[in-house]
This record gives structure tokens, C-alpha cells and sequence, in this order.
């Protein structure tokens, strides 16, 4: 296969890539798989290439009761994403090839993936199954930060036969935020001089770490895109938000020192599962954390890692969604341990009704002796 990696989409067209000595600056690069999982299968099935595919649930034509894992972007095109009820996939696009997850094979063409990024030599942080930072200061310049960014798209393409989109910058925030900028297949570089330009019309749930929730109480205060952010009065945010708000701020304005960690495998890991029909059986949820746990902590133990936040998430008949999380005072990779918590936070969130779906999130996640990762 010959790789043709796309041309980078820089803010300002006429920027010569390099032109710019910023040997005194960090770089900081991104990788994303673009429609990791769709990807994969499209791969091993060529005959799915071009075509919607759907990864997640049994459809069963309409009635199924999971959700969208992820989708290729031909499906993305009639409005299917992650995290959507299959029923309303099928619905939004019944022509799709519906295709249920193997773990299996993501998991080890994602090691694939990070062992081709590591041969590289640059410090590798692991932040999910699909994406990486690289911190490739010591290259000295941006334009040989394009030059290797070129070489990791085509080397991912021709060993791997799928695409990825990188983004690079000063930091990790806006490095994350340039590799979601241009999908798929994309490059993204944001010089530092124009860090503001390509942040500042943005909307705000672009910053990794703001959600839908922090969307609205943004929005609330008249704060829609990432320049309002900028503007806005710290003190108010901080008020607001907590001590949080500071980090968030620095790092959109460009002061972004968190450090690329060295953690071959830190990463979340979640496993959730929806009833066939929906359940207020004290037994049946209890016995279902069980064997997310399990599921959870054996792949913990499988890559050697240990964790210490546990979140649940409740979805209930209405289609509500509570997440709860509590961080234990020590690192466990104990199913039992992990399960207790999980029921524990669960009887702080339920209110008795029905419940649709249920699943457990691991984070903070390390491997004894690796940094700490977070996000924000
Ligand atoms: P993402 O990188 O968020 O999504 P993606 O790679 O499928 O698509 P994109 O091109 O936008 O990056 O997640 C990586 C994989 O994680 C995704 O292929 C499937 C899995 N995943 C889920 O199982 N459920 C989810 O809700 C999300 C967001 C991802
Ligand atoms: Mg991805």
C-alpha cells in the first residue's frame, strides 16, 4: 500500500513550516486513530471499506438494547456516533454493517500502533487504547515536527492499513485539541504565535476535561467559545469551578507544563453492559458489578497495572445517566475490592426505578513506578 498522508492544515496557509525558531519551546504531539475500532475491521474486511459501519450492540433490527462503540465515517455521515442506542443507529442508518466488538483484536493492533510510536525514541505517554502523547522538544522546530509526523502516518498506513490524525503544539491540551481539529487523517499544527488564533473560536467542549455539564454552566455565564473563556474574570471561574478553573485557563492560554509521563499501559478502562430488559433486581445488579469487575480487573492483571478510582454509571429506564466515582486510599487489582466499591457508590445514586444499563470505569491507573496521569 502506498501511504499518501495529507498536506498539514496549518492557521495560517502561508506560514513556511519552520520558519519560526521555537528550539526553546516544548513540542508536544498527539496521535488519534481515526474510527479506531470500525477502522480495525475495515481493515481485516476490506470488502467494509467505503461502506457505514457500525461497531457495538446487536441491532436486532431495531429492538437491541446496547449502544454504538464507535462508527467508520460513512456512518458517522447519517448521525450515528459513540455512546448512541443501537436501536437509534439502525434507525438513523439501517443499511450499516453492524459488526459487534473484539477487544482482542484492538487491544493488540493498538500495541502494534504504540510500538511504532515508541521506535521513534521520543517519551510516550499511552493516554487510551487509541491515542499518545510524544513530547519531540529535542527536535528543535516545528518543521521537523511535520517531517515526523509525516513518517508515523505512513508508517502506521502501510504497516498497520489504518489512518490517524495528529495534532502538535506547545503544549498537551492544545496538542489534543489540533489531532480532533482536522479528522480523519488529518495534521494539525499550531504554532505557538498562533495558539490564541486557532483556540479562540472554538467552542469551549473542545478543551479535553469540559463536558456537557461544564458546557452548560459556562454557557450559563455567557462563556461559549474558548476566547469568552480567555476573557472571562478568573476570579468568577475559580468561584465557580474550583481550583480546577486555574490549570484549565493556563492551559488554553498556552501555559501547559504538564509533563508527558512514561506509562506504557496508564490509561481508563471501563466495561459496561445493558439488560435485556430493564431490571430493578437487587440480586441481578449485583451479581452484573460482579462480572464487570471481573472483566475489569482481568485486564488490569493481564497488563500488569493496578488502579485506584472506581466510577460506576447508572443509566436508568428514562434514560438518565448518573456516574459516581470514589478514589480508594490504596491501588487495587482485586475484582472483590472493585466490586464492593462499584455497589457501594451505586446504592448512593439509585432511586429505586428500573435501571437500563450499567458499567464500571477504572482510572487512575499506573504501573508501579510510572507517573501519575491525568488529563486535567
Ligand atoms: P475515540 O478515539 O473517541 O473514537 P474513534 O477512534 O472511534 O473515532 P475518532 O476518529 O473520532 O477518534 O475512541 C477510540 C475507541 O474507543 C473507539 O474506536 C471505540 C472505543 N469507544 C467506545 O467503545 N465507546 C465510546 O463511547 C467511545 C468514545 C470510544
Ligand atoms: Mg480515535
Amino acid at each position: 500500500m502506498t501511504p499518501v498522508p495529507k498536506s498539514p492544515a496549518y492557521l495560517n496557509p502561508a506560514m513556511v513550516p519552520g520558519s519560526l525558531d521555537t528550539s526553546l519551546q516544548r513540542i508536544i504531539l498527539h496521535l488519534d486513530m481515526d474510527s479506531f475500532y470500525a477502522s480495525v475491521e475495515m481493515q481485516k474486511r476490506p470488502e467494509l471499506r467505503g461502506r457505514p459501519v457500525v461497531i457495538g450492540a446487536d441491532p436486532k433490527q431495531g429492538s437491541g438494547r446496547g449502544v454504538v462503540c464507535t462508527c467508520s465515517y460513512e456512518a458517522r455521515a447519517f448521525g450515528v456516533h459513540s455512546a448512541l442506542p443501537i436501536s437509534r443507529a439502525f434507525a438513523l442508518c439501517p443499511h450499516a454493517v453492524f459488526l459487534r466488538p473484539d477487544f482482542a483484536l484492538y487491544s493488540s493492533v493498538s500495541e502494534s500502533v504504540m510500538e511504532i510510536l515508541r521506535s521513534f525514541g521520543f517519551r510516550l505517554q499511552q493516554v487510551s487504547i487509541d491515542e499518545a502523547f510524544l513530547d519531540i522538544s529535542s527536535l528543535g522546530g516545528y518543521a521537523r515536527a511535520e517531517d515526523l509526523a509525516l513518517e508515523i502516518k505512513s508508517k502506521i498506513l502501510s504497516r498497520l492499513g489504518i489512518t490517524c490524525s495528529i495534532g502538535i503544539g506547545p503544549g498537551k491540551a492544545v496538542a489534543k485539541i489540533a489531532s480532533d481539529f482536522k479528522k480523519p487523517d488529518g495534521l494539525t499544527i499550531v504554532l505557538p504565535e498562533h495558539l490564541e488564533a486557532f483556540l479562540g473560536p472554538l467552542p469551549v467542549r473542545k478543551i479535553p476535561g469540559i463536558g456537557e455539564k461544564s458546557e452548560r454552566e459556562l454557557s450559563v455565564l455567557g462563556i461559549k467559545t474558548i476566547e469568552d473563556l480567555m476573557r472571562a474574570d478568573p476570579r468568577i471561574l475559580v468561584s465557580r469551578f474550583g481550583r480546577g478553573a486555574v490549570s484549565l485557563l493556563n492551559s488554553v492560554r498556552g501555559i501547559d507544563e504538564r509533563e508527558v509521563c512514561e506509562n506504557t499501559g496508564a490509561r481508563s478502562l471501563s466495561r459496561e453492559t445493558t439488560f435485556e430488559s430493564d431490571t430493578d433486581d437487587i440480586l441481578v445488579i449485583g451479581e452484573t458489578f460482579g462480572k464487570l469487575a471481573e472483566a475489569v480487573s482481568r485486564t488490569l492483571s493481564e497488563e500488569h497495572l493496578r488502579c485506584r478510582t472506581v466510577t460506576v454509571k447508572v443509566r436508568d429506564q428514562g434514560f438518565i445517566t448518573r456516574t459516581k466515582g470514589r478514589t480508594l486510599s490504596h491501588y487495587t487489582t482485586d475484582p472483590a475490592a472493585i466490586s464492593a466499591c462499584a455497589r457501594m457508590l451505586f446504592q448512593e445514586i439509585y432511586d429505586g426505578g428500573k435501571i437500563r444499563l450499567l458499567g464500571i470505569r477504572l482510572s487512575s491507573i499506573d504501573k508501579p513506578d510510572a507517573c501519575q496521569m491525568t488529563l486535567f
